[in-house]
């Protein structure tokens, strides 16, 4: 249930290992490098030190390497995060209520449902709304997470692929039933869909 369900899902990982790769070859080099001044230059090693001046050349290096780093992981992270926050047109809407401590999807014709049902290969716009205070929806397979806060209408947009099953959570806690705050989302085929969003 925990596997990459949509497209986004497979961006999110990439950036995630492309941040982890990237910190564990620095992790790799300080430790590296400090293990080696350690021995190479202790004071039985190296009494006197010979080089004590500023060296202008590392010191240019040691900012710019790390600010370009830094800026290309932000340019991935950052454009794959955009792309979760733009709605896109024909997007179908569906109105999730939050409360202590359950979920309720609600959508266009009226129909209201526990679990949330959806058609695969279409962006859908989750309008969330708290009844009391805040929440967070969380769907781990597609690796998205929004607060819903009370007092103010925020968004989430997915766009399942894959049909199936798979959880929602609550991420924030929220109370004394926090832990047991869990729905599903079921993707299911156009067709499926437009039978079960018609049965009242
Ligand atoms: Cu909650």
């Amino acid at each position: 249930m925990l596997g990459q369900a949509t497209k986004y899902a497979e961006s999110v990982d990439s950036v995630m290992l492309l941040i982890v790769g990237i910190s564990v070859l620095l992790l790799l080099g300080v430790t590296t490098a400090m293990i080696y001044f350690v021995i190479r230059y202790n004071k039985k090693r190296n009494p006197k030190a010979s080089q004590i001046e500023s060296n202008n050349t590392l010191e240019i290096l040691w900012i710019v390497i790390p600010t370009i780093l830094v800026l290309f992981m932000f340019y991935f992270g950052y454009a794959v995060f955009h792309e979760s926050r733009v709605v896109p047109k024909g997007a179908m809407t569906v109105k999730v209520i939050a409360r202590m401590w359950a979920w309720e999807f609600e959508y266009n014709n009226g129909k209201k449902s526990n679990e949330l049902y959806v058609p695969a290969n279409r962006s859908i716009k989750l309008e969330l709304n708290s009844m009391d205070v805040n929440h967070s929806m969380y769907i781990p397979a597609f690796r998205i997470k929004e607060d819903v806060i009370f007092g103010r209408q925020n968004y989430m947009v997915i766009h399942p692929e894959k049909t199936g099953t798979y959880i929602i959570a609550c991420a924030e806690y929220c109370g004394l039933r926090h832990s047991l705050m869990y729905s599903k989302i079921h993707v299911l085929t156009k067709k499926e869909f437009e039978k079960w969003i018609a049965e009242f």
